[in-house]
């Protein structure tokens, strides 16, 4: 365990190249989800590639009510967390509201191969709703 944490941190400082962001995204989603409330249903994409690339990615988050009808002004955050291994990334993604539901989320560094999970908190107003969809980075 040990060994494998040394290892972690060394491919943290590997990968600390920047790339620039990509907002192409596929059209079928890479994973869904339900909040933890059920409010809302969310569609996540990733680019350059889907699956992404251990560096410098871009995930489309897109935000939808139980209707299906798009949700602007959330906040969102979302922290990567490698359960396995039990440790998160050095940098912090930047979400960037774009309308119509979509939020994006540059740049994701899930520098390890393996099941990531995507922690994420959708503030809207009092109201504080959570889902985990998992990654997985070849
Ligand atoms: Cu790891």
């Amino acid at each position: 365990m040990r060994l494998l944490a040394l290892f972690c941190l060394l491919a943290l400082a590997a990968c600390e190249t920047t790339a620039v962001a990509d907002s192409t995204f596929p059209a079928a989603a890479l994973t869904t989800g339900t909040t933890d409330d059920t409010l809302y249903q969310i569609e996540i994409r990733t680019a350059p590639t889907q699956p992404p690339p251990r560096a410098g990615a871009t995930l489309d988050v897109h935000i939808a009510d139980a209707a299906g009808h798009d949700v602007d002004g959330v906040t969102l955050e979302i922290v990567p967390w490698m359960a396995a291994m039990n440790h998160g990334t050095q940098v912090d993604p930047v979400i960037t509201p774009q309308g119509k539901g979509h939020y994006t989320c540059y740049p994701l560094e899930l520098f390890m191969a393996g099941t990531w999970q995507l922690r994420m908190k959708l503030k809207k107003g009092t109201r504080e709703s959570h889902v985990v969809p998992t990654v997985d980075v070849p």
